[in-house]
């Protein structure tokens, strides 16, 4: 598929120290490298080690915590794996579940125009890829600026594949590309957030996204 020029997009989902790196596919030229700066080796996936090793106030870390990770902290495993049941599994290769909740777009076209003739609000759907497969597709959510469609997908995931979620305007001639959130490639400290939502900085688009083991 031919996208647009690429816009990395950080996420800082701050849920309980959830980094969750997204980009998006927009055209405007926003900059910013996802800069984690607890990325490896700061889990405290060890043993025995309370919560709240991070450095962002891990709420209900307090002393006398189980051994064992959280599904909520995304800090309580480390490398490619992810919490499941409370114990740090691999994260690949894996089946998972990605809900597509809803996406808020602009008003109209890069170029100024209306997504469709007669100035009608476009009609959305969104593709799910996994490298150059389509792995997944939502309904179509007609006449609308602001899609909710509440759908998942299963697929499986291995190392070194790439995602990314699209969000397109149906249209009876050729689909406008509106935008949509391109992760690269899946890593465990991705997946371990569970969250792939992305934003562009301006705000005129949104995509709210979860992940997570099935
Ligand atoms: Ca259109
Ligand atoms: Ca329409």
């Amino acid at each position: 598929m031919s996208m647009r020029s690429l816009c990395p997009f950080v996420g800082s989902f701050v849920v309980i120290a959830v980094l969750v790196l997204g980009g998006c596919l927009g055209t405007d030229g926003d900059s910013g490298d996802g800069e984690f700066s607890d990325s490896s080796g700061s889990s405290g996936g060890g043993t025995g080690v309370a919560a709240g090793s991070g450095n962002s106030g891990v709420p209900g870390g307090g002393t006398g915590v189980a051994a064992g990770c959280s599904e909520l902290n995304a800090n309580s495993c480390a490398g490619e794996s992810l919490c499941i049941g409370g114990v740090c599994e691999s994260a690949f290769p894996r089946r998972y579940r990605l809900s597509v909740f809803s996406a808020s777009v602009p008003s109209q076209k890069d170029d100024g125009s209306a997504w469709d003739i007669l100035g009608g609000a476009p009609d959305l759907f969104a593709l799910i890829w996994v490298n150059n497969d389509l792995v997944g597709q939502t309904v179509t959510a007609s006449d609308t600026f602001d899609a909710s469609w509440n759908e998942a997908f299963l697929f499986e995931l291995v190392a070194g594949d790439q995602l990314t979620v699209e969000v397109l305007d149906e249209d009876a001639a050729a689909n406008d590309p509106v935008n949509g959130c391109e992760y690269g490639t899946v890593t465990g400290q991705l997946l371990r957030g569970r969250d792939l939502s992305c934003a562009t900085s301006t705000g005129d688009f949104d995509l709210v996204v979860t992940i997570e083991p099935n």
